[in-house]
Parts: structure tokens; sequence; C-alpha cells
């Protein structure tokens, strides 16, 4: 068989070493857990307690320097598995664990669940060796072992994943994923306590949408990058404005529920208007006063004859506006309770007429008096944590569709002159896969190799923390968060559920305090600025760059 080509790029960056902090270098033999005090859920603290009674509480770890030789004479199985969406940086953190194992004890051996979690219930394994993992190295995206978004949930399905990780005799399993798949590591450690089954369960906390984040955890891998990638798109696309002048941007920005994705893309390039979902929430805005807001900045611009600018716009905008968040909370609801007769009927229109029924008068109102296009994407299947797929939903093009019907009545009142000429994107699936910065690169290899060091300590529950981002990687400093610790209560497929707090965009926060002092400045001018591609090589003040998010959050 020939050996499959690789980029220039790709063989340049094959040569990229990983920074470890100074702490974990040494290998997980020369670090020993230091534990704090017990620890609370973020709330709900009775509820979370009573459905985590073998995990709850536990204190928080950091690794100091120490020696455990019992580290290196034990040998054990890791499983590992990559869980949701893509996120640049996966590939090295499996490398990092497997690094880490290794240098424990080279007998120490790794085995990938394939295609996510459902690979643990199916059984598709793959053993993670040192040539397969090679190519893998410093690359984006999840492909060595692919991943998934099942949700391990019923009874018969833990007792599964007990028989299967059992059967492979694993000691631990260590699950790259973002809230929802680390909620399920969370239950998956308290059942194995329960059951009196040694395996440990550890968390690498994934995703591009930096919305697993707090106290403890200072951001999620992959925002880094993904952010990079997007800010430099959204630039070119303001350097074509400027050219041209003829077109008004929108752009939708991946971000599931938390708008730090566009955040960080709006202070990186400052274009003309950018949307937070927080913002809207915070203000109890309607989609019409939202509308109102950009037609007043079209107007004005439109005035000096500006035809043109750029919006930007969170995907998860939709969710933040109050009479659509009630919408959808409650066709989540009709949606779980009638499965199976909506599987039953064949059209939309059908589906709709149902859904339209069972919702109460104000709601169904506002249900058909949207666009088409809209309404049916709000009846997608949720995904299998119960979320509204918001990806699918273009809510871009609901804006555009009131920006146009608001600017014709102002033409007819004569208070508009302008041309209204819009184009949408969106982007999202561009940068989840994308070569991981040097920033990722290091981050993730650092969570893996930190993963390691908790499964050898057979610390269980926990959620791998690298901490002090903003300063050089040799000075990280590591440990692990409880799970439990990020818990809370919320409503999902109509039911109340333990989950991990999603970190939303905190509207005290300097990210957003910098960008309310700007944007009226930004909105009347063109301060674009054009971050450009990612650099891997170079002068360190462009290859190290850390996100504007992360370096005013920690100020
Ligand atoms: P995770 O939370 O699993 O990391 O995924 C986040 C995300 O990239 C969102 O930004 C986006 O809405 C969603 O995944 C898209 O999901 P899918 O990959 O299933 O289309």
């Amino acid at each position: 068989m020939s050996k499959q080509k690789i980029s220039e790029l790709q063989t340049e960056r094959a040569k990229f070493k990983p920074v470890l902090p100074a702490i974990i270098k040494n290998g997980p033999a020369k670090v020993i857990p230091k534990f704090g005090t017990p620890t609370k859920s973020v709330s709900d603290h009775e509820t979370v307690q009573k459905l985590f009674p073998n995990t709850y509480g536990m204190p928080s770890v950091r690794f100091v320097n120490g020696k455990n030789s019992e580290i290196s004479k034990k040998i054990i199985n890791v499983g590992v598995v990559l869980s949701g969406g893509q996120a640049p940086g996966g590939h090295n953190v499996i490398a990092g664990l497997f690094d880490g194992l290794k240098k424990a004890n080279p007998k120490n051996k790794l085995t990938g669940f394939l295609g996510g979690p459902s690979g643990i219930l199916e059984d598709k394994t793959i053993e993670i060796t040192a040539p397969f993992l090679s190519k893998y190295r410093n690359t984006g995206g999840f492909d060595i072992i692919q991943s998934g978004r099942t949700k391990i949930e019923t009874p018969e399905q833990f007792e599964q994943t007990k028989k299967n990780l059992l059967a492979h005799k694993i000691d631990a399993l260590v699950v790259i994923g973002g809230d929802d798949s680390n909620t399920n590591a969370a239950l998956l450690a308290e059942y194995f306590k329960k059951e009196k089954v040694n395996i440990s369960v550890v968390g690498v906390p994934k995703t591009i949408d930096g919305d697993l984040k707090n106290e403890q955890i200072e951001a999620s891998f992959g925002f880094d990058t993904a952010t990079k990638i997007y800010s430099e798109l959204t630039g070119n696309i303001c350097r074509d404005v400027n050219s041209a002048r003829k077109y008004w941007h929108f752009i939708r920005l991946m971000g599931r529920s938390a708008s730090h994705i566009t955040l960080e893309v709006g202070l990186k390039t400052q274009p003309n208007i950018v949307l937070i979902g927080e913002e809207v929430l915070a203000k109890k805005m309607t989609l019409s006063q939202i509308v109102d807001g950009i037609v007043d900045i079209i107007v004005k611009r439109a005035e000096m004859k500006k035809n043109f600018g750029v919006v930007l716009v969170p995907e998860g905008l939709i969710e933040f506006v109050p009479e659509m968040k009630e919408l959808i909370s409650a066709l989540n609801d009709v949606l779980a309770e009638n499965e199976a007769t909506l599987n039953a009927m064949s059209t939309l229109e059908e589906k709709k007429n149902f859904v339209c029924e069972k919702l109460p008068e104000n709601l169904a109102a506002l249900m058909k008096s949207l666009p088409d296009i809209i309404s049916s994407q709000l009846l997608i299947d949720r995904d299998p944590h119960g979320n509204v797929q918001v990806s699918q939903i273009e809510t871009e093009k609901l804006l555009i569709e009131m920006i146009k019907k608001k600017l014709v009545e102002l033409k007819k009142d004569g208070k508009y002159g302008g041309k209204f000429s819009a184009i949408t994107h969106f982007f999202g699936y561009e940068g989840r896969c994308g070569a991981p910065s040097n920033f990722d690169a290091n981050y993730c290899y650092a969570l893996g190799y930190n993963s390691a060091v908790l499964s050898l300590n057979n610390l269980s529950g926990y959620l791998s923390s690298v901490r002090k981002l903003v300063k050089k990687a040799e000075l990280w400093e590591c440990g692990g968060v409880p799970l439990t610790m990020m818990m809370t209560i919320e409503r999902r497929k109509g039911k109340e559920k333990p989950v991990i707090k999603k970190a939303l965009v905190n509207l005290n926060g300097l990210p957003y305090k910098t960008l309310l002092k700007n944007r009226d400045t930004w909105a009347m001018t063109e301060n674009y600025l054009y971050p450009g591609p990612i650099q891997y090589f170079g002068p360190y003040s462009v290859t190290d760059i850390t996100t504007i998010t992360l370096k005013e959050e920690q100020k």
C-alpha cells in the first residue's frame, strides 16, 4: 500500500514538540496529589448530592513535586473516547495521554473507543500504538478514533458500558468532551463507585464554544484555534467589504449557547455590529428590538453613503430572545412527549400543524408568524442530550428578512435612502478541525498528559485541569476538578436533569466591557482589524498569542 501523502505544513508540524508544564514534565511518578477542601456543586446542592452520593463533595487536586514509586510499578489499561463536536487539538490530548502512560510504565496500554460513546456500547476499539499515533500528532480533527454524540443514559447502557470496559480490563476511562459529555462522565464515575467497580473516569474539557469554564477551568481546548480561524475569515470579509463597499455581510458564528466565539471574533476584527446573546437575554430584547438596533446603524451608515458593513450573529442568539426561548422550551417538551406520533408523520406541514395545536396560543401564533424556513428548522430533531440544533437554524436569514421589511417601511416614510444588499455566511465547521495553534497544541498535550497522571492516581470523577494559561506553558499548574463541583439542575427532554453548568458571557467581565466601550465607534467607522492566518512559525508575538477573552478574563 502506498504511503498517504501529507501536506508540506503537516510535515513540518509533525516535528513540533509540545512544551509540557515543568511540574509534570519528569513524568507521572514524580508528582503527588495535594488535596484541597471538600467542594460543593454550583447550585442545587442537595439534589446534586442525592444524585451523586458516592462522588459528591470530593476535594480538588493539584499536582506537586513528590515521589510515587507505586505509579511505575503498576501496569494499567486506559480507554479513551472523543465525545461531541470536534475541536482542534483532540489528537494532542490523546498523544499527551499516551506519552504520560508510557513514561510511567512502557507496559501501560491505551485503547481508543471508536466513533464516540457508541464505540463503548458497541465495543468498537483500536489499540493506540506509537506508530499509529505518530501521524496524528499536532494535527486537527478527531479522525484518529472519530467522535459521536451518543449519550449513555439507560440502565442497560450503563450495564453494557461496565461489561465492555471490564472485558477489556480497563482501569480508567478518559472522556474528552464538552459539558454534556462530561456530565455523562460524572454519571459513569458515580455508577462505577456505586457498583464497586474499580474503573476511574477522567474528563478533559473540550469545546470550541468556550463555555466549559469556571474558576478552576480557565478555557476549554479548541476555542483558541477555532476563533483564530473565524477571525481570519471575518477579517478577510471586512477587507472585502471595505474594498467593494456594496454589501452588508451577516456572519453567523458557531457557539451553541454562549456567545464567547462571537465576542472573541468581534474583539479581534472590530466589525460594525456584534450581537451578544447574553445581552439580549439580560435586556429581555424581542426579535424586533434587535432588528431595530441593526436598522438604526444601517440607516445612519447609509446617510454617510456607507451602504455596507459586517454583522456578527452568534448561532445561539435565537435561544436568548425571551419569546423564542419560551417557544423552543415548549417545543422541546412537545417533541419529547410526542416523538413516536411525530416520527410517523411524513410532511413538515403536518408536523407543524400538530405541534401548533399542542402549544399555548401565544406560542402557536409566534411559531406561525415565523418564516417557513425557520419554523421548519426549529422542528429538527434534538441532539441526544436534548439540545435544539442551533447550527441548523439560519437566524441570520430571519434577521435579514425582518430588516428588509423595516427598511421598506422607512423608505416609504422618507427616512431611509440607502441600498441594502445582504450576503450571509455561517462559520462553524470551518474551524472545528483546524490544525491546532501552538497554544492549543501545548494545552491539549498537557491536558492529556495530566489525565494520565489523574488516571494513574486512581482519581475518578475529575476533570483534567491545567491552569495559569496566560503564562508560558512551562509555568502552567496541573491537577483535577471534581465534576460534581460544576453541576446544576436543568430541564432536558422535558425532565429535570443534573448537568455541568455552561459558562455564558459575563456581562460584567472585561471582554464584554471592551466591546461595549468600542462598539459605537466600530458601528460608524471601518476600524476593522485583519488578524490573518494562524502562525505556527516565526516570532513568539504572533505564534503564541492566546485569545483576548483569556487574557482579559485572567487580568
Ligand atoms: P460540543 O459542545 O460538543 O463541543 O459541540 C459544539 C458545536 O461545535 C456547536 O458550536 C455547534 O452548534 C454544534 O457543535 C454542532 O453540532 P454537530 O456537530 O452535531 O453539527
